[in-house]
């Protein structure tokens, strides 16, 4: 019975948050406490919607769609590369009261504008401004229907209000967070001033089984039987919402969420056109004037003035001599990052060695900002810390933020999941096998990145607001920070004394060329060919070595003991230490040991499917992993990132004799020096530009990463600018690595209309995932010289 208790007890713990005080209290996000960042483009995964950040916000958003097209399901709604859209996004966005987006489809262009008011309890007032233009005037207009809508998410309601028969002019609703509101449609114009067009008005009132069903509903309800026919053009069938069903099925479900309303209102109408949607919050009473017209455009004009005055204030691009294309270009980066914040809710789903099944953690919020709108749209462990350091920039508020809602995520054990796939929205877009994250598994911990930023605005501005809500925030931070850092400290320790090692490498070790270790955020580069408890990672080191010295900092701050973490400091930071766990005298390079061989290959091999499954008859060939020579203990040979990592986070000291190699091969083209950045893997390595498995392509092996390229600027820097032997080299190498960086994230952004996941170290080409706007945007901060 014990050991059956103890099982259990030991089951929940993956489950059981951490018992300190949260960082945040539980009304941090209202709008009591927050109005200005109550309601927000918090749907980053959408083209265009918004929110409030709240559990189950009634949320609105925009889908639109081409008219008399042959180009069937050209529905647009969530950010997807399929829709192969020229390019898309926030050209400017202050992450609180306005922003500006372009919407690049096939022969039209949409700019997608809203403005905040504030007034009332509940977050205050809200416009939309769509305009839409053809591309060319030599082709006919297009026709476009736009589809806004209101959706509840299990509570709270929606009226439609239709006039002149199917002409939806507003919605009224409640909700528990917002009170009564009222959403009203205006009309189409030719732009502001201009007169009314022809335009033909449809809308569809339904149920709703959760919001990441929103585009079914309306692809399901599009009927074909109406017509378009203007004054002076032809009569045309155009497709509409009409009625959607819920099915039997839903219904003998029960399903709580088919309570949620469903709203849409369709107006279709040929370019050029002009449309406003305006929100009004019903405890707003005294309001001026309408937000709408003339008055939304004086207010659109004020905050576009204050944005690019705030923007050169805290960048000043223009003070170092960049071009107004270029400063386009950093302004939407910075944009994005902003427009792409999400407010999310609900439960990971988690598994420890105790847990026989997958198990569902506590529900809880998380803001933060995505990587990428189309392709990750939630929020990543490693790459948050990144966001943060180009964030805190502009808004340290944000940052502390930011960094709350991660921390409040803390279990009890100290781990915090490294992917965050919190709600049906998320869900739909993962491949099951990848939902599930494991306790073991860590991330680097890049948040001391940021918290060493709001430590040195600390220092800088002791009298700034920010620095004011430091020291509270820090305090409750704290007692998380401390789990955090302690659980990195023993579930990743390493063979030996002060080592440390990455878990979690992929098991199945014949069908990789080499193992992946995801966890490291570095998934396919280079480690030792044999997974083993013998290994020891340098870049885990590192990041330790970073993480204690800022433990020290933040407990001497607060006027906590500092003496152990000043130790572990101390001795991780010691070069002779170093030197012995990680140098290679053979490959004169920092390291990863482990158990390893370099002579391994895939080779196909026929096997024959065992018998019971499909095609067990034939054989099939596959590709596995050949091992030519036994692996042994012995220092990794790789050649890349993470042989950097003692420069990239300043650890190696200036006199450092390992400078000079590292300097070297960073200028190498050979090597890693390329006329774009920085590539992953060095040119001359066995695994170079390998794929992994079939399905595979290589990822971190060769293909340039901004992320690890800001550090290495920000390095030489660094070493360029404090006394040392290479003090020159570095800061010659700065200006160099810099000025390729930009010229070509800039010159990818002109071609393509992207910022990109990677970019290719042969052509400069951007590659992955786009628009990727998560770390590539540290950019900005290469530009301003920000570090
Ligand atoms: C797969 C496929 C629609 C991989 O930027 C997020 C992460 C980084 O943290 C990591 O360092 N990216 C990098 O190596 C993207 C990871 C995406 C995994 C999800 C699901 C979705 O298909």
């Amino acid at each position: 019975f014990y050991a059956l208790y103890m099982r259990s007890s030991l089951a929940r713990r993956v489950m059981t948050l951490h018992p300190s005080p949260r960082v945040l209290d539980a009304n941090s996000s209202s709008p009591a406490v927050s109005p200005e960042r109550y309601w927000g483009s918090y749907r980053p995964q959408v083209y265009f919607g918004m929110k409030t950040r709240s559990p189950r916000s009634v949320v609105t958003g925009l889908m639109w769609m081409r008219q008399f097209t042959d180009m069937d399901g050209n529905l647009r709604h969530t950010c997807e590369q399929g829709d192969h859209l020229q390019g898309y996004g926030w050209v400017m966005h202050d992450g609180v009261s306005f922003g500006v987006q372009e919407i690049h489809d096939r022969d039209f262009t949409l700019t997608t504008e809203f403005v905040k008011r504030m007034g009332g309890d509940h977050g205050g007032d809200w416009t939309w401004r769509i305009t839409a233009k053809q591309h060319s005037i030599a082709s006919s207009a297009p026709v476009i229907s736009l589809m806004f809508y209101a959706a509840t998410d299990i509570q709270g309601s929606l009226q439609a209000h239709v006039e002149e028969k199917n002409r939806l002019s507003s919605v009224t609703g409640t909700s528990e967070e917002l009170g009564n509101f009222k959403i009203t449609f205006g009309k189409p114009t030719a732009g502001e001033g201009a007169g009314g067009k022809y335009a033909r008005y449809n809308f569809l009132q339904t149920r709703s089984p959760g919001l990441d069903k929103l585009t079914d509903i309306v692809k399901n309800s599009l009927n074909h039987k109406f017509v378009f026919s203007p004054p002076k053009g032809e009569k045309r069938s155009y497709f509409a919402v009409d009625s959607y069903k819920v099915t039997n099925h839903q219904n003998q479900q029960k399903d709580p969420k088919m309570e949620s309303d469903f709203v849409v209102h369709q107006v279709t109408v040929q370019t050029p056109f002009q449309i406003e949607v305006l929100f009004e919050s019903g405890s707003f009473r005294e309001r001026p004037n309408q937000l709408v017209g003339s008055v939304l455009t004086d207010e659109l004009e004020k905050r576009k003035m204050a944005f690019d005055e705030k923007f050169e204030g805290t960048f000043g691009l223009q003070a170092k001599g960049f071009t107004s294309s270029q400063i386009e270009f950093a302004k939407a980066a910075l944009s994005n990052m902003l427009g792409g914040l999400g407010y999310f809710f609900g439960q990971s789903v988690v598994q420890s060695v105790y847990n026989e099944h997958p198990v569902l953690y506590p529900e809880g919020p998380l803001f933060t900002a995505v990587p990428s709108r189309s392709f990750f749209p939630r929020g990543f462990l490693w790459d948050e810390g990144f966001h943060q350091l180009l964030l805190n920039k502009w808004d340290s508020q944000l940052t502390q933020g930011v960094i709350a809602h991660w921390l409040d995520l803390i279990n009890v054990e100290g781990w915090i999941p490294r992917e965050q796939i919190l709600d049906d929205e998320a869900r739909s877009k993962v491949p099951s096998e990848f939902i599930v994250q494991h306790n073991e598994n860590a991330n680097p911990p890049t948040l001391f990145l940021a918290l060493q930023e709001l430590l040195e605005k600390l220092d800088a501005q002791p009298e700034s607001l920010s620095s004011q809500t430091m020291l509270p925030f820090l305090r409750r931070l704290y007692p998380r920070l401390q789990i955090w850092f302690e659980w990195f400290n023993t579930t990743q320790a390493g063979p030996i004394a002060n080592s440390y090692r990455w878990r979690g490498r992929d098991k199945d070790t014949n069908l990789f060329l080499n193992p992946k270790t995801l966890t490291s955020g570095l998934d396919d580069y280079p480690r030792a060919s044999h997974p083993s408890a013998d290994e020891r990672h340098v870049d885990l080191y590192c990041w330790m070595t970073l993480a204690s010295g800022i433990m020290a900092n933040v407990a001497r701050i607060l006027g906590e003991p500092h003496q152990v973490y000043e130790n572990t400091h101390r001795t991780l930071n010691n070069n002779d230490l170093l030197n012995e766990l990680h140098w290679s005298e053979n490959l004169h390079t920092f390291s990863d040991y482990g158990n390893h061989t370099q002579a391994v290959s895939l080779q196909q091999e026929k096997v024959f499917v065992p018998p019971g499954q499909p095609r067990h008859q034939f054989p099939v060939s596959r590709l596995v992993r050949s091992v030519r020579r036994a692996p042994k203990l012995q220092y990794v040979n790789a050649l890349g990132y993470v042989s950097l990592f003692p420069f990239l986070l300043h650890i190696l000291t200036p006199d450092s004799a390992k400078m000079e190699h590292i300097l070297r091969d960073i200028r190498d083209p050979e090597r890693l020096w390329t006329p774009y950045g920085l590539r992953s893997l060095s040119r001359a390595d066995p695994l170079y530009m390998k794929r992994n498995t079939e399905h595979d392509a290589p990822y971190w092996r060769g293909p340039i990463w901004i992320n690890i390229n800001y550090l290495a600027v920000r390095a030489l820097h660094h070493y360029g600018s404090i006394e040392g032997p290479y003090k020159e080299k570095a800061a010659t190498l700065y200006q160099e690595l810099r000025t390729n960086l930009i010229n070509n994230v800039y010159k990818q952004y002109l071609d393509t209309g992207y910022i990109w996941e990677q970019y290719s170290d042969s052509t400069g080409r951007g590659q992955g995932s786009h628009p990727f706007t998560g770390w590539s945007a540290l950019t900005v901060l290469i530009m301003a010289e920000e570090y």
